[in-house]
């Protein structure tokens, strides 16, 4: 059995990205079976899916030989598959081992290995020849993310009727950063082929004008377009469009958990098995050198050592995913994080009662709103991020307008979220006091920036950024001009 695939069926909306919205689950001693994952930008895009007899492309998550069935009459999935060392050298390597850091600072060296860039550009190929496969003629195609930066270009090759529209969920960083990429050229070239290029923040899309000019890949024009486009690159024949669409995430949904019976009771059991009065910090993320875990680790193991917090009335609760483990600056971030901890309740700690709670997993959804319900300070302190849904989730999950947001100023959440306590993570010092601040927050000021919070993320939810750059897609011409 396999994947259902649907090739006879063309289709007028396709998503393509490196992952499909399903992954196995285990069913005891049967054979394991495929289900739906959950996530922020597949129950944005199932009704424009549904709607437009849409599909998705993308890879099963398995180097395994073929899937094993997945039904679903709502969401038609079109598996690309992938090999062992194609994992290794597109998905691990060029992606997380060199793009990644790239484009989030460098705040880890990347690396640049030709052979992961050849594998990059192979499976950006296959990518593209199964989407010219299955895409109706003037079909839409949403390319996402810094895995298939290609496959735009490789896919109007093939498919010049298609409009192409590509949204970024990392940074795009500044030129001066993003020429040290040896394939630069190529990768630039790769997004051309889209109609529209969208990121998180319009910084990313001033870059990337900035980066066209400075490669000389076409005539890039700032301004002149109503928002949120930012910018137009002119090439023979036609016209690439860049603009700003900041993700969000299913805000409603996420309330009526935060509000369900199940998730308010164990958020009270969170906070009585952690000690009644004791206040709590909470910290989710996947274990990422991005993510600033070991910043905010100090500055908590600070506090402490300057007695202005004790582990007798504060506790952190730190969720770690576990997240591309094989990756070497992954696998020492951990082993980094872990000594931290091991070292902060080693000095602080007493029996039954320690400073630190790590968990290096993943937790269910109503475990994660208890959690985020239970809190009384959230922590968000990346060096680097495309945007974090985990401070908009926070929010989302605070019907009660209770709990403090410490968010990084590097985090572009914090461009829409002015409210929350706002943090440069490399001062440690300056991290310290916001933590201890967040912590003090007198209940009126904590209750108006929670409301403030509340309205912005309730207003603009993922189907607000789905709907706006679909339209903006639809509205700018495409293709080849004639004549
Ligand atoms: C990339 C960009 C951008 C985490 N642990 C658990 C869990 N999660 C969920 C969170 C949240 C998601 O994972 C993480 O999203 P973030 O936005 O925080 O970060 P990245 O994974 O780095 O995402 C980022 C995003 O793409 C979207 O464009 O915002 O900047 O880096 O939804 O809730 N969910 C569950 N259990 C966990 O243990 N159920």
């Amino acid at each position: 059995p396999r994947v259902r695939h649907t090739a006879d069926q063309e289709t007028e909306f396709l998503v393509v990205a490196n992952r499909l919205p399903v992954h196995l689950e285990a069913h005891g001693t049967a054979e394991p079976r495929w289900q739906r994952s959950p996530g922020g930008l597949v129950s944005a895009l199932e009704p424009i899916l549904r709607a437009r007899r849409g599909a998705w492309v993308g890879w099963a998550g398995t180097t395994g030989d073929t899937p094993v069935a997945f039904h679903d009459p709502d969401l038609r999935l079109h598996p690309v598959p992938l090999n062992e060392s194609e994992y290794r050298d597109y998905y691990e390597g060029f992606s997380n081992a060199t793009l990644w850091p790239l484009f989030h600072d460098a705040v880890a060296p990347p690396e640049f290995k030709q052979a992961w860039w050849q594998s990059y550009r192979q499976v950006n190929q296959r990518f593209a020849e199964h989407t010219a496969a299955v895409a109706a003629p003037g079909a839409t195609v949403w390319i996402q993310d810094y895995q298939l930066m290609l496959v735009p270009a490789l896919l109007r090759e093939r498919r010049p009727d298609v409009r192409i529209g590509f949204f970024l969920h990392i940074p795009f960083p500044p030129p001066e950063l993003f020429l040290q990429l040896p394939w630069r050229t190529e990768v630039v070239d790769g997004l051309l082929g889209a109609d529209l290029v969208g990121f998180q923040l319009p910084g990313g899309a001033r870059n990337f004008l900035q980066l066209v000019r400075r490669l000389h890949r076409g005539e890039s024009v700032a301004g002149g377009q109503p928002t949120p486009v930012l910018g137009t690159v002119r090439l023979p024949g036609r016209t690439v469009r860049a603009g700003a669409f900041p993700i969000s995430i299913d805000t409603a949904g996420l309330e009526a958990l935060a509000h369900s019976e199940a998730v308010r009771e164990r958020a009270q059991r969170i906070r009585h098995r952690l000690g009644g009065s004791r206040k709590i910090m909470l910290g989710v993320d996947r274990l990422d050198y991005t993510k600033g875990i070991d910043q905010r680790l100090r500055a908590f193991e600070g506090l402490l050592a300057k007695n202005r917090i004790t582990a007798q009335d504060t506790v952190l609760v730190q969720i770690a995913t576990p997240s591309r483990e094989r990756v070497e600056h992954y696998r020492r971030q951990r082993a980094r994080v872990e000594a931290q901890v091991g070292r902060i309740n080693g000095t602080f700690g007493q029996v039954g009662r320690v400073p630190v709670h790590y968990l290096h997993t993943t937790v269910d959804r109503t475990e994660l709103a208890a959690l985020y319900q239970a809190a009384d300070v959230m922590l968000v302190t990346p060096l680097r991020d495309g945007m974090n849904l985990v401070a908009k989730e926070f929010v989302a999950a605070r019907p009660d307008l209770g709990g403090a947001l410490v968010l990084s100023e590097f985090a572009g959440a914090a461009h829409e979220l002015p409210q929350a306590l706002l943090v440069n993570p490399h001062h440690l010092s300056e991290l310290e006091d916001t933590m201890a601040a967040a912590l003090d927050l007198e209940e009126r000021e904590r209750r108006h920036r929670m409301r403030e919070l509340r309205r912005h993320v309730r207003e603009r939810d993922v189907h607000h950024w789905a709907r706006s750059f679909l339209s903006a897609l639809s509205e700018g011409g495409h293709g080849a001009v004639p004549g």
